[in-house]
């Protein structure tokens, strides 16, 4: 299934009625914030969608199939050209290597282009034993004791890197599993320093244009140490590989409480900063839609990017990619709720009123910084959103959009209802 221009054109012309943006129009030009740039900004966003996302996700007691999902590499980048044809939002795919390991390159490269789609970072897997594996990563991979495995998972790497230079892509995210589950079972500096050295052999063989992502999480599938841990580990590690290595933060990868946005804040400051997965949580890693327990905290964390891609210049551009998964929605209308979450908060943050807020800083009057902060949130940017769909080409309401073109059941006509999608 395609969607064309001149059904997002006809949806537009029905729909048109709902926005209006004088009033906020007239605020902004107060700040002396001109309300087009901050348009240009949204349309500029782009955030790359996961080749494991498409398919229905599922928790380690079952799955529950959507139908229609895609089966193959090249369905799944039909599927983010649907998304991204409705949003104008998604042009870019972060595959995850072996589950989607593509057979004809040029085949996957025509139909990424055809559909505007870009390759952003490679993901690498070594926490998982693929069949015929030579060698297990039962117990860690690149922090392994056994030294065939950790050569094993630093060959796996440089091998996604191989498929990535051949797609385009320019970047290696780097998630570990390793750790341990019980006390004693490792020992944690032969672990970390193990993971150092097979991390510095990984950025040597990259080409001199890509970037290392290094991807914390503080536990799971390990329940008591996981060898990179934090953000601080991650730090350290990117500083030993060079200066083409970053650390990359996943929303769902803090300890409950942890203040996320002070940690982008300072990974910025640093130029450390190099990919960010967006997702939310309630309770663990849960992978839910972005925005659907905690907007405020995404809000402050925007306003920390915001600030940061404005300040820090040596910091370069973040990787944006949406990391969520969950069983019982629609994959698609899922991950057009999250860029809807994603675009509003941006937007709110871009709607700051930074001089007012230093000054208030500098009086240090809490109480007016707080509500600068407040007002921004509390302010409805959607009409922001809509006029940026409309000078991008975008469906004004992509999730109205894809009902209305009642995309999932073609889907189903197209590919049947049972179908078995790789990855998690
Ligand atoms: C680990 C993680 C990491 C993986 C993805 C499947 O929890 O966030 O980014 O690549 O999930
Ligand atoms: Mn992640
Ligand atoms: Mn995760």
């Amino acid at each position: 299934m395609k969607i064309t221009k001149d059904q997002i054109f006809d949806f537009n012309d029905k729909n048109k009625s709902s926005y209006e943006n004088d009033f906020l129009n007239k605020k902004l030009q107060s700040q002396g914030k001109n309300m087009d740039e901050i348009i240009q900004k949204i349309i500029d966003f782009q955030v790359a969608i996961p080749s494991w996302a498409l398919g229905a996700g599922g928790t380690r007691f079952g799955r529950f199939s959507f139908g229609g999902e895609p089966s193959s590499l090249e369905q799944k980048l039909e599927d983010i050209g649907l998304i991204h044809a409705l949003t104008k939002t998604a042009g870019a795919v972060s595959l995850h290597i072996p589950w989607d390991i593509p057979e004809d390159i040029q085949a996957i490269k025509d139909i990424a282009l055809d559909n505007g789609i870009l390759f952003d970072a490679m993901n690498s897997n070594t926490f998982q034993d693929q069949p015929n594996a030579k060698e297990s990563y039962k117990y860690g991979s690149l922090n392994s004791i056994n030294q065939a495995s950790r050569e094993y998972a630093v060959e796996h790497n440089i091998e996604v890197v191989k498929i990535g230079e051949k797609l385009g892509s320019k970047s290696l995210t780097v998630w570990l599993a390793d750790g341990a589950s019980f006390p004693g079972q490792i020992n944690f500096q032969k672990a970390l320093y193990n993971t150092e050295d097979s991390l510095k052999t990984i950025y040597g063989n990259m080409p001199e244009d890509w970037k290392l992502f290094i991807e914390y999480k503080p536990y799971e599938p390990n329940f008591y140490s996981t060898t990179i841990q934090d953000w601080g580990t991650s730090f350290m590690l990117a500083n030993a590989c060079g200066d083409r290595a970053y650390t990359l933060v996943d929303l769902g990868h803090h300890l409950p409480n942890t203040n996320i946005e002070q940690i982008v804040a300072t990974l910025m400051m640093k130029g450390k900063l190099g990919g960010f997965h967006f997702n939310d949580s309630k309770y663990g890693d849960d992978d839910l839609t972005v925005g659907a327990i905690k907007p405020y905290n995404l809000f402050l964390i925007f306003n920390e990017l915001v600030y940061g891609m404005e300040q820090n210049k040596h910091n370069p551009y973040p990787a944006w990619m949406i990391d969520a998964s969950h069983n019982i929605k629609d994959p698609l209308e899922d991950l057009i709720q999250s860029l809807e979450a994603i675009l509003i908060a941006y937007a709110q943050a871009l709607i700051v009123d930074r001089k007012a807020l230093e000054i208030a800083q500098l009086e240090n009057d809490t109480v007016t910084c707080q509500e600068i902060l407040q007002d921004a949130y509390r302010t409805d940017v959607r009409g922001l959103l809509k006029a940026a769909r409309v000078q991008s080409g975008a469906a004004i309401d992509p999730l109205k959009a894809y009902r209305s073109f009642n995309v999932r059941k073609e889907l189903i006509n197209e590919r049947g209802t049972k179908v078995v999608a790789t990855g998690l």
